[in-house]
């Protein structure tokens, strides 16, 4: 039985997948998710790290705390050891993976998370990312970097206060994917 389960999940795994970063380190769900967002969303995010925000279920969020829609609902708490301390003009180099592209929009900024609001203008744009249509991803679409501002008025400078988030939407897909790096300038 187990042998014949392992084939039938290693495909599940693939028809799921559809984009994530893996460097740096992005937010993880954890025990603090589950309790602002509900252990189903926290499940929905660990079956398939690369999944869409439209297959969390926000139904089950429990408190004000939880909004999917800022980094994939996963909580600072649960990420304090991954926090990324940065310069100003740094540039900070991103790998992405993307399994299951989908042509769209996406970006990658400074976010404000008391206020899931947008610090600056976005420090790398796309019209047309992950086009599925391509022979072959352009490079700059899994490898990439920004560069820190010189001038971020003195936000970001506690963590949990900021994040470096990737945004990207598969516009005929309908799915959103986000990602959220923590970091401080010093
Ligand atoms: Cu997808």
């Amino acid at each position: 039985m187990q042998a014949h389960a392992l084939p039938i999940l290693s495909l599940l795994a693939l028809t799921l997948a559809h984009g994530n970063i893996t460097s740096p380190p992005a937010r993880l769900p954890g025990p603090a998710m589950s309790r602002a967002c509900g252990a189903a969303a926290v499940s929905a995010v660990q079956s398939d790290f690369t999944g869409p925000l439209e297959n969390i279920p926000s139904s089950s969020s429990n408190s004000a705390a939880c909004n999917i829609f800022l980094c994939k609902g996963a909580q600072f708490a649960d990420n304090a050891d991954k926090v990324q301390t940065l310069t100003p003009g740094e540039t900070v180099n991103f790998t992405a993976a993307l399994p299951i592209p989908h042509e769209g929009p996406a970006n990658v900024s400074i976010v404000d998370t008391a206020t899931n609001s947008v610090i600056g203008e976005p420090l790398l744009e796309f019209e047309s990312y992950a086009d599925e249509k391509l022979a072959a991803l352009p490079k700059n679409n899994t490898q990439f970097s920004v560069t820190i501002p010189e001038d971020l008025g003195g936000k970001c400078e506690e963590e949990g206060e900021c994040v470096l988030q990737w945004f990207w939407f598969g516009t005929s897909a309908g799915q959103t994917y986000e990602n959220c790096v923590d970091f401080v300038v010093v």
